[in-house]
């Protein structure tokens, strides 16, 4: 269960942030409104939200996931590997040394982006990319390791089409895994239960389990009703303005239980 999570509000520069795709210019208006109904799905799901003020310096610092590791045990400070978003860990690192006790931090060579991070119950996948580096993967996988935790690196340098790990698969319970096409024969996910996405829904693959509940964005019909079926209700979520800057729904919110 979480009850808490952290959100920023994203900035007036919000269009001027990092992106990989040529999906057009985010619209300020329509970002703000997607971002307002995402917190309220947040609290409709039980989570009392941290609301950072935006940060306009810094236009991905809504993108909060990616900042820190945070696990019931302990929490992980990234290094993030985009060096226009290294100030954006101050104002979360605060937050975070606020309701945990035991925080460590990624030290330079190593980066880690969190959208890389996937945490699935007691084991984490952490995905070695264009933002994580093999250093940063190996620093964190040894801090999960002293939380109690196992983890393991997948590569994903070879695949274009997805930024961060978690743009490519989710967690959702009970082993099993929401995966795009490119990851369905990782040798690490041999032993969970895929749901497999087919090449139209591949964005919907960043979905996000949340007290029984799954916000997955709108759009998807495909893995909607599968999860349906599966017996997992869902919130579909409007994320076009996100999707323009590579954002998916988890990266939006820092989720954790105190
Ligand atoms: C970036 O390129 O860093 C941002 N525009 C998007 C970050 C998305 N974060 C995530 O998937 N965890």
């Amino acid at each position: 269960m979480f009850t808490k999570a952290i959100v920023k509000e994203p900035c007036a520069n919000f269009a001027s942030g990092l992106t990989s795709v040529d999906l057009g210019k985010p619209d300020l208006e329509v970002v703000l409104r997607q971002h307002r109904a995402y917190c309220d799905a947040l609290e409709s799901c039980g989570l009392e939200l941290i609301r950072l003020l935006p940060d306009e310096k810094h236009p991905d610092s809504t993108f909060v996931e990616d900042i820190t590791v945070l696990t019931p045990r302990g929490a992980v400070v990234t290094w993030p590997g985009a060096s226009s978003r290294l100030g954006e860990v101050e104002s979360i690192a605060q937050v975070v040394e606020k309701y945990f006790d035991n925080v460590q931090w990624i030290k330079k060579p190593g980066t880690v982006d969190a959208g890389d991070v996937c945490e699935a119950g007691e084991h984490f996948f952490i995905g070695i990319s264009r933002r994580t580096n093999e250093h940063g993967a190996r620093q964190l996988s040894g801090y999960l390791n002293s939380f109690g935790y196992s983890s393991s690196l997948i590569d994903i340098r070879g695949l274009s089409n997805i930024l961060h790990l978690k743009s490519g698969m989710a967690y959702l319970s009970e082993r099993r895994l929401v995966v795009i096409d490119a990851l369905r024969n990782v040798p690490e996910f041999s032993d969970y239960d895929l749901i497999c996405l087919n090449s139209t829904e591949e964005y919907a693959a960043n979905c996000l389990s949340l007290n029984g509940r799954i916000l997955i964005a709108r759009g998807y019909p495909g893995l909607q009703s599968e999860l349906e079926l599966l017996g997992y209700p869902t919130i579909a979520l409007d994320m076009s303005e996100f999707q323009k800057l590579d954002g998916g729904l988890s990266c939006l919110s820092l989720r954790f239980y105190r």
